[in-house]
């Protein structure tokens, strides 16, 4: 594994949990009327991406199904707070359990229609390709559109690298599940996955939050692997390491938590 040239990496950390207020796109959508025949619904923004190929304005859809849904939202307060400009106020969409790209901040215009939207976004970018693709020839269209996202976990405290002394730690983390699921269990070892204690969940948001964990280890003199990994619902567990999900460009990674700390 390595960083990918001219990509952030991003590491554990993209990811947060809010509340949001605003309107259910179902209800907006069912005043619109959707005619026989659609079956995704698709937003644009304002802000043009030079990142795109070619350059255009951001943008992307969710089937129908997805938007009829509930959850999804055109939201315009975060916590209680008027939506700032930087996470897409005055009006977002907010599509629960699916990949961030799929919110659309700014939203300018949403279209009902019989396919998905083919702006750069969604059909070429944030796509899992196979291990064998070519990033350079693989067009419009490769692979899957990620939309839902897998299971994953990551431990919070300690840092990957903090030095502790020797005795009882505190361990805590979060876990957040696939899809419209339940986070079941969290599985925490220190001897590489070789044997695994349960982590105490803490409070049940709903099935789009992020659940925090906590466990208390003991730490042996020297260095100490902490590994984590969570179970959903449906029995969906984090795969060992990113071996075994590689994709040209490193989506969709949720592979065993790991830090790594020293005592003394
Ligand atoms: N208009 C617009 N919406 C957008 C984006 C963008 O670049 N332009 N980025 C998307 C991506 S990739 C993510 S991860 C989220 C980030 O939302 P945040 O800034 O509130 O964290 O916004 C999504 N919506
Ligand atoms: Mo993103």
């Amino acid at each position: 594994m390595r960083d990918i040239p001219g990509e952030d990496p991003w590491g554990p950390g993209a990811i947060s949990t809010a509340e949001w207020t605003g309107v259910s796109l179902a209800e907006v959508l069912r005043t619109a009327r959707p005619r026989q025949g659609a079956s995704h619904v698709a937003f644009s923004a304002p802000d043009i991406s030079a990142d795109a190929d070619p350059p255009q304005p951001f943008g992307g859809s969710v089937p129908l199904r997805k938007a009829l849904a509930g959850e999804v939202l055109l939201a315009w307060i975060m916590n209680g707070q008027p939506l700032p400009p930087v996470h897409g106020g005055p009006v977002r969409v907010v599509v629960p359990g699916y990949i961030g790209a799929r919110s659309i901040k700014w939203i300018e215009q949403i279209t009902v229609q019989d396919h998905p939207s083919d702006n750069y976004f969604q059909a070429t970018a944030y796509r899992l390709l196979p291990a064998d693709a070519d990033l350079r020839t693989a067009g419009p269209g490769a692979g899957l559109s990620l939309s839902s996202v897998a299971v994953n976990a990551d431990i919070l405290r300690p840092c990957d690298g903090a030095a502790l002394a020797p005795g009882r730690a505190d361990v805590t983390g979060y876990a957040v599940a696939g899809d419209d699921r339940g986070i079941a269990r969290v599985d925490v070892s220190t001897d590489g996955g070789q044997t695994w204690h349960q982590a105490d969940l803490g409070e049940d948001a709903g099935p789009w939050a992020w659940r925090h964990w906590h466990t208390v280890i003991n730490v042996p003199p020297g260095r100490t692997e902490i590994i984590a990994r969570a179970w959903d619902t449906a029995a969906a567990v984090q795969p060992e390491s990113p071996a075994q999900l590689w994709n040209p460009k490193g989506y969709a990674n949720n592979s065993w938590a790991r830090v790594h700390v020293t005592a003394r």
